[in-house]
């Protein structure tokens, strides 16, 4: 849920719920839900210090004060968070059903802000409807055309032939001007618009996601008060054919920065060769192997985090949390049997069948399991019963 990036390095593509480092004007951060390490100041402009957070506890478990109280306003402190969408105008009964639940989950009783970013003007529809939906003060920004397009080293003949061919190899969104602009801009941009820089903290939401169980408490304070910097919900592995070219920029970057690569970093979820080649893991709320790259090597492994507690959709995945008492707990409308967490999918794109994922011959571990092992942390109950290997083949239509 939240992210940390890098700044104007190759580093960068895309999202989730973290923290963001934009404020701060250095490393950058793409991210999605998260807290900082300075100070943090309320959105309604109150400081707040670590002290002040001790003072007022939140209620994490069932069995913690004022769990139940899931009407009217949530006391305590808020983070200097917003909630962010990429969109178009089209995406607009899309964005609704996201942010409907969204806000009947967590943020109805926490009313942050939600920033919207386009790359055309947002027309009255989509204002009008946003701003009634949204508990929070709503901000929408057109994104600048340098942001939105190729940089000027870029040979276009060559981009055109490469688009050409991957149409051709059925490569998902091979030939897409656009999604390369929207990706671009997730990577190296979003962070930087000015309605952006006035928040530490971001959340990403996108069209057509679910939030399936009820969020009991602030993720973007549970990450401050943890000195978390980028969380995820899931993890999975990337179409490689679309990032054929990322670890080399990642080895050169790693090469010529070797001062902003963190000791105690995760290197050991993206690769099984100690950084040689990519394993093609990444995290996300949304797509992300930049962000998760970035991430991984410019953070302690601590600083990263799991929400098994979120319970998040977005096509063709879901997080649904392990242990039934959770489920029921946070009342959850998600079926178990769709929690990808433990499944052995290695989710490679199959160039013969658009949009598939099939269950691989021998699965290997998956993103999240690997997040556990690595953080040696206990797997949640129940997990083992979600790793039976259906014979699925995901399609997206
Ligand atoms: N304004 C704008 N937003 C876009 C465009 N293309 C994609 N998006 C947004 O970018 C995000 C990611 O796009 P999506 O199609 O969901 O890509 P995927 O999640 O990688 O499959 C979503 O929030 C989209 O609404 C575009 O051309 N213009
Ligand atoms: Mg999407």
């Amino acid at each position: 849920m939240t992210g940390a990036g890098t700044k104007g390095s190759e580093i960068q593509k895309e999202e989730s719920l973290l923290k963001s480092g934009a404020s701060t004007g250095s490393d950058s951060g793409k991210s999605s839900v998260g807290s900082s390490p300075k100070g943090t100041t309320g959105s309604s402009g109150i400081a707040v210090s670590h002290q002040d957070l001790s003072e007022a506890p939140m209620a994490l478990s069932p069995s913690d004060a004022g769990w139940d109280n899931l009407m009217g306003t949530a006391p305590g402190p808020r983070m200097n968070a917003t909630f962010v969408t990429l969109a178009r105008n089209s995406d607009i009964w899309d964005i609704a059903r996201s942010i409907r639940q969204v806000e009947d989950r967590f943020n109805k009783r926490y009313n942050y802000d939600w920033v919207f970013l386009n790359d055309k003007p947002f027309d009255a529809t989509f204002k009008k409807v946003t701003s009634s939906l949204v508990s929070g003060k709503t901000h929408y920004g057109e994104i600048p055309q340098e942001h939105w397009s190729f940089p000027d080293f870029i040979d276009q003949d060559k981009a055109k032939k490469v688009r050409e061919d991957m149409a051709q190899r059925k490569i998902i969104y091979g030939d897409s001007v656009s999604y390369r602009h929207m990706c671009r801009f997730e990577s190296g941009f979003f962070f930087r618009q000015p309605l952006m820089m006035n928040y530490e903290w971001y959340w990403r939401v996108e069209p057509s996601i679910e939030l399936f169980c009820d969020v009991h408490y602030d993720p973007f304070r549970y990450m401050a008060e943890n000195k978390k910097k980028y969380s995820f919900v899931l993890s999975l592995y990337e179409y490689v054919e679309t990032i054929p070219t990322l670890w080399d920029s990642v080895k050169k970057f790693i090469k010529n920065n070797p001062q902003h690569i963190a000791e105690g970093n995760s290197m050991a979820f993206l690769s099984d060769d100690g950084g040689d080649t990519y394993n093609h893991c990444h995290m996300r709320w949304g797509d992300a192997p930049v962000h998760s790259i970035a991430a991984g090597l410019l953070l302690k492994k601590e600083e990263i985090h799991f929400f098994n507690d979120i319970a998040y959709y977005h096509v063709p995945f879901t997080h649904c949390p392990t242990g039934e008492k959770t489920r029921l707990d946070l009342r959850c409308h998600c079926n178990p049997k769709d929690n990808f967490d433990w499944k052995g999918y290695s989710c490679k794109y199959r160039p013969a069948v658009l949009f598939c994922y099939k269950l691989p011959a021998n699965p290997r571990p998956t993103g999240t399991s690997r997040y556990f092992d690595l953080n040696g942390l206990e797997k949640p109950e129940g997990y083992e019963n979600q790793q039976t290997r259906d014979d699925v083949v995901f399609c997206i239509t």
